[in-house]
């Protein structure tokens, strides 16, 4: 149908153009004219252009689970711990003893320190003096602080070392000796009888009341004298015996 009208139109208008060629020429009409009645089909025209870019494709599948990444960095440190319970006791130690002794010219070094005029050593003990008096209490409370105790001579170089020290303080010192628990009866401050003396002729006579303490003269010589006197006292930093 379509096709048997479009040649009766083709017809026709091959008569117009039959007719119009007769009469006249055609005028040239640039791009106007939309038809060519006759001849062979012209050649392809070029590529037209490329079309618009078409809309977003949707998305892919899920891909495949990847591999496992590498440790994180460590986390801050935690807070401290509560403090342990106390440790067993040690065993015991050997003996101190003394620090290295140097002696030049009389003066005695300890570990650097001067003795003079203050101190002497004799064997393993230390006698030393801060060169200040007080009555026996006294004397013991001061000595006895830091393990120390109010010197007490067992022998002639010990009473020598204390009588020296209290020579060059110009003072007279207390020994830690007393006959306070029996009259008559001179002991160590440790309970311990006395097996070494150096009373003076006619010592101890508990005189003036009552004397139950010791000082030392000058001459190293022992006086039995009172509690209440007032002496230099030298501490023992030594073994006790
Ligand atoms: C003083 C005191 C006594 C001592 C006599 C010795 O009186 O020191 O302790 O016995 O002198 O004469
Ligand atoms: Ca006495
Ligand atoms: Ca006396």
């Amino acid at each position: 149908m379509h096709f048997h009208a479009f040649h009766i139109l083709l017809l026709g208008m091959s008569l117009v153009q039959e007719y119009n060629s007769s009469q006249c020429t055609c005028e040239e009409k640039t791009n106007t004219c939309t038809f060519i009645p006759c001849g062979m089909p012209g050649s392809n025209g070029l590529p037209g252009r490329d079309g618009k870019e078409g809309p977003k494709g949707e998305n892919g599948e899920l891909g495949l689970r990847g591999a496992q990444g590498l440790p994180g960095k460590a986390g801050p440190s935690g807070p401290k711990g509560e403090k342990g319970s106390v440790g067993e006791r040690g065993p015991t130690g050997p003996s101190g003893g003394q620090g290295k002794q140097t002696s030049l010219f009389g003066l005695t070094r300890i570990d650097g320190v001067l003795l003079f005029p203050n101190g002497m050593t004799v064997g393993e003990k230390i006698f030393k003096t801060e060169g200040s008096e007080g009555n026996f209490e006294t004397s013991k409370a001061v000595c006895s602080q830091a393990g120390g105790l109010l010197a007490s001579p067992r022998n002639s170089a010990e009473n020598s070392a204390i009588q020296q020290i209290a020579a060059w303080h110009k003072k007279m010192p207390f020994l830690g000796i007393n006959d306070i628990q029996t009259e008559g009866t001179f002991k160590h401050l440790n309970g311990e009888a006395l097996g070494y003396s150096n009373w003076a002729s006619n010592e101890p006579n508990n005189s003036e009341g009552i004397e139950d303490c010791v000082e030392v003269h000058s001459s190293g010589k022992w006086n039995d004298k009172s509690l209440y006197s007032c002496l230099l006292y030298v501490k023992n930093y030594g073994p006790i015996k």
